[in-house]
């Protein structure tokens, strides 16, 4: 084999060696066949030295060596070449494989919400009072003084408007401080037999504290038909706070002032935490006050244009959110309203 063929040899053993670094580093092998290409082709380079040795050769070989000079140059310079722009191109792969942006990716799955224990808790009472035959009815939040208090019973000078105090958009217009507006609403609107749950947001001037807030929800209920006794005002409490807070609580109805119904009670059920032996939740008292009722008042009755000889009825209200607290064993009602993900997701 004669000295060119060995360093076209030499020089794609090389190149080819520099296939196997380059998997590792690109542009350090770019680096390297710089290095290479000035071994051969430099200007102290392998070749360049033959093409130099051309005068020291007899003259009529020169031609012939010459020829076989460039031929070689030729070949390692192209050899070079591929190599370098295969290299270059094998880069550019890499770098757009680092660079690249997979917009199919998925992002990271967004946590699953759950239930507000309000909303809970309304459906399961919403729930219980649909299987005793109840409808479910709204009202609105904004209501006419007549009907949030007057025709309840309560005239502008009764002092029972001090206790739910709000605030008045007109002299005639208030955001309403209970439910029992919806009463009358379904008493004007309907005639008997009535059975109807009206849940809502209210309104009242209190305090905020562990038990009070200035916004808060209530279900009121309101039965109107003819015969209708405290009798069966009892079962229909008992039965709901028994399927809410399980078969062995015990009830209790104290009499109670409610102008707009007549004879009035306040209900207490035992205290679903502590089970009756009493506990921090309901201040040792082992029973819980859980809503006010009675029979709705014969004047409230004629107010929306029933007949009280003909028809009777009772009506009740009560706090969901405290019926809440109560049931879930929560002792300060903000927490309900302060979407705390940390408080909420233990209702999961
Ligand atoms: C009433 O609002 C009557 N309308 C209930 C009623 C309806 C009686 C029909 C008879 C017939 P009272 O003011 O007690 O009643 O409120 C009812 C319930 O709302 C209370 O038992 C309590 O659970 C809840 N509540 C009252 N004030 C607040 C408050 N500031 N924050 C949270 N809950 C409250």
């Amino acid at each position: 084999m004669d000295n060119h063929e060995k360093i076209l040899q030499e020089v794609r053993q090389a190149l080819s060696e520099l296939r196997q670094e380059e998997k590792a580093a690109g542009q350090e092998a770019l680096g390297r066949l710089q290095e290479l290409r000035v071994k051969y082709l430099g200007k102290k380079g392998e070749i360049t030295q033959m093409m130099k040795q051309m005068g020291t050769l007899p003259k009529e070989e020169r031609p012939s060596f010459g020829q076989k000079v460039n031929s070689l140059r030729q070949k390692v310079e192209e050899a070079f070449e591929q190599r370098k722009s295969e290299l270059e191109e094998r880069i550019k792969e890499k770098k757009l494989a680092a660079e690249r942006i997979d917009v199919t990716l998925e992002k990271p799955e967004a946590g699953m919400g759950g239930v507000h224990p309000l909303t809970k808790v309304y459906r399961q009472v919403r729930g219980i009072f649909e299987g005793m035959g109840f409808q479910v009815v709204e009202g609105p939040e904004i209501e006419f003084d007549k009907y949030n208090f007057e025709m309840l019973n309560i005239p502008k000078d009764h002092p029972a408007r001090d206790m739910q105090d709000t605030f008045y958009v007109t002299d005639d217009i208030v955001l309403r401080t209970h439910t029992s507006p919806v009463q009358i609403r379904t008493m004007l609107g309907h005639q008997p037999p009535i059975r109807v749950i009206c849940p809502g947001r209210v309104y009242r001037t209190d305090d905020v504290d562990a038990t009070h807030s200035p916004v808060f929800n209530q279900i009121e209920g309101l039965v109107i038909d003819k015969g209708i006794t405290f009798a069966d005002l009892k079962g229909t409490i008992n039965t709901f706070l028994r399927q809410l807070y399980g078969e062995q609580t015990k009830t209790k109805f104290r009499p109670g002032f409610f102008p707009f119904t007549e004879p009035s009670a306040e209900v207490d059920a035992t205290c679903s935490l502590c089970g009756g032996k009493g506990c921090p939740a309901c201040k040792g008292a082992g029973m819980v006050e859980v809503l006010g009722c009675g029979m709705v008042n014969p004047k409230v009755l004629e107010n929306c244009g029933l007949d009280p000889e003909v028809y009777s009825g009772y009506a009740f209200g009560l706090g969901l959110d405290r019926l809440t607290n109560i049931k879930y064993g929560i002792t300060d009602i903000r927490l309900l309203y302060e979407s705390d993900v940390r408080f909420l997701r233990q209702f999961r």
